[in-house]
């Protein structure tokens, strides 16, 4: 189990969420946010940064993680210039090293964090100002050199503000062109200069949110956008369920679709809330939803170097240091059980698998190897149609038999 289920934990998530929303100010009290016993004023920012270091280093210890993913900008404080802000990254990645060191512990991935700073308003890579795309090259390099020191199994790009807000004042044709310039000067840097190559970069494909649209909308989009500029060797794509149902998916869809294109390469495990239109950042508890997620993974052979990054938060009302506890244990728990369902769904001799077999069988023959094959011709097919006597045979779908047999699997 321990190889299928590669757990991460997210800084962000776990260490930086203090509570806040778009309405309301911060619920949560960390004691590694808190200023030390007897001490009124808080310790110097690169001080808690440290505390917050050894705040997550506790959290994988407790929970038995060894990955984890972090953004640059949560782990460490921006200065005053550039200089200053990569200073304080090596100064808190070096501490992270020490804190790794003699341990399994090192991070599923790092991300550079190209969406919260005023001048990422219009986009990184897509802004329409080439300093601001210089900015976010440089802070993707230092990005990349971090995660590459601490021995990152991948690198992640999210790019919330990597899309629009109002089209027509957007040059989308330009934009889209300078994303994928950027892609592949990363792609140049991380495999050549860094030398990792084997370490998949990944693409979190996301419709919305912050931007109005994104251009990563889904899988098949990111996936169709890489082809076009001879990037998909290079990258594999992290698929996160609550931007799968944004997208008007499931997650299961999304992961499927990577599968099918041998582009999967990580998880963001959470779920987002029916009622709610926005990535609540749920941790998945459901089992049916967990056991469909794990058997295309199952399915797809796992995706080690990639892994499964909790990339959820406790709710605005859980404000106890318990509660990061209690989710993360109920999301592992439920990957666990999800995994043992989905090992009956998609064994071969097991009736779920029987009724797809089943679907396919026609294909089965030698004329169908031959159409797979590319063999085969119009002509050819209409003479075979119009030598075949009625019409062409055509099974039931057995839908209910199928909803029968997960329902009795999972329950
Ligand atoms: C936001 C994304 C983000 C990425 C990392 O919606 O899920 O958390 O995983 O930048
Ligand atoms: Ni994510
Ligand atoms: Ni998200």
């Amino acid at each position: 189990m321990k190889d299928w289920l590669r757990f991460s934990v997210a800084f962000w998530h776990s260490i930086r969420n203090d509570g806040s929303d778009p309405f309301g100010f911060p619920t949560k009290r960390w004691p590694w946010d808190a200023a030390p016993a007897g001490c009124e004023d808080p310790p110097p920012p690169i001080e808690l940064a440290k505390r917050r270091m050894r705040a997550v280093f506790e959290l994988m210890r407790k929970l038995g993680v060894d990955l984890w993913c972090f953004h640059d900008r949560d782990i460490a404080p921006r200065g005053d210039t550039l200089e200053e802000t990569n200073a304080n990254l090596d100064e808190i990645v070096e501490y992270a090293a020490q804190l790794q060191e003699g341990t399994d512990i090192r991070p599923l991935w790092g991300t550079a964090q190209l969406f919260a700073e005023p001048h990422y308003m219009h986009g990184a890579a897509t802004s329409p100002s080439v300093d601001v795309f210089v900015r976010a090259a440089a802070q993707v390099k230092k990005a990349m050199d971090a995660t590459a020191r601490l021995g990152g199994e991948n690198f992640n790009f999210w790019g919330g503000r990597e899309g629009y807000a109002f089209l027509p004042t957007t040059e989308l044709k330009t934009e889209r062109t300078h994303a994928a310039m950027f892609f592949k000067m990363a792609r140049d840097y991380w495999v050549k200069d860094l030398k990792q190559k084997g370490k998949p970069l990944l693409i979190e494909p996301k419709p919305q949110e912050p931007s109005k649209h994104q251009y990563d909308w889904d899988v098949g989009t990111t996936a169709g956008f890489l082809r076009e500029f001879g990037l998909e060797k290079d990258f594999k794509l992290n698929v996160e369920c609550n931007h799968a149902t944004l997208a008007g998916h499931s997650c299961s869809h999304e992961i499927e679709t990577a599968v099918a294109m041998d582009m999967l390469g990580g998880l963001d495990a959470n779920t987002g809330d029916p009622q709610v239109g926005w990535d609540t950042d749920q941790f998945m508890t459901d089992g049916r939803e967990a056991a469909l997620v794990l058997s295309a993974i199952v399915r797809s052979k796992g995706f080690a170097p990639g892994g499964i990054n909790f990339d959820a938060k406790t709710r605005r009302e859980s404000t106890d240091v318990n509660d990061l506890l209690y989710a993360h244990i109920g999301g592992m728990d439920a990957m666990a059980n999800g995994l043992k369902l989905a090992a009956k769904l998609v064994d071969p001799d097991g009736a779920l698998e029987r009724v797809k077999r089943e679907r396919y069988s026609s294909w089965a023959s030698e004329l169908g190897a031959k159409i797979e094959k590319g063999k085969a011709t119009l002509k050819e097919l209409e003479k075979l149609a119009l030598e075949a006597d009625g019409e062409p045979a055509v099974g039931s779908g057995k839908q209910e038999l199928a909803d029968n047999i997960i329902a009795a699997v999972v329950g």
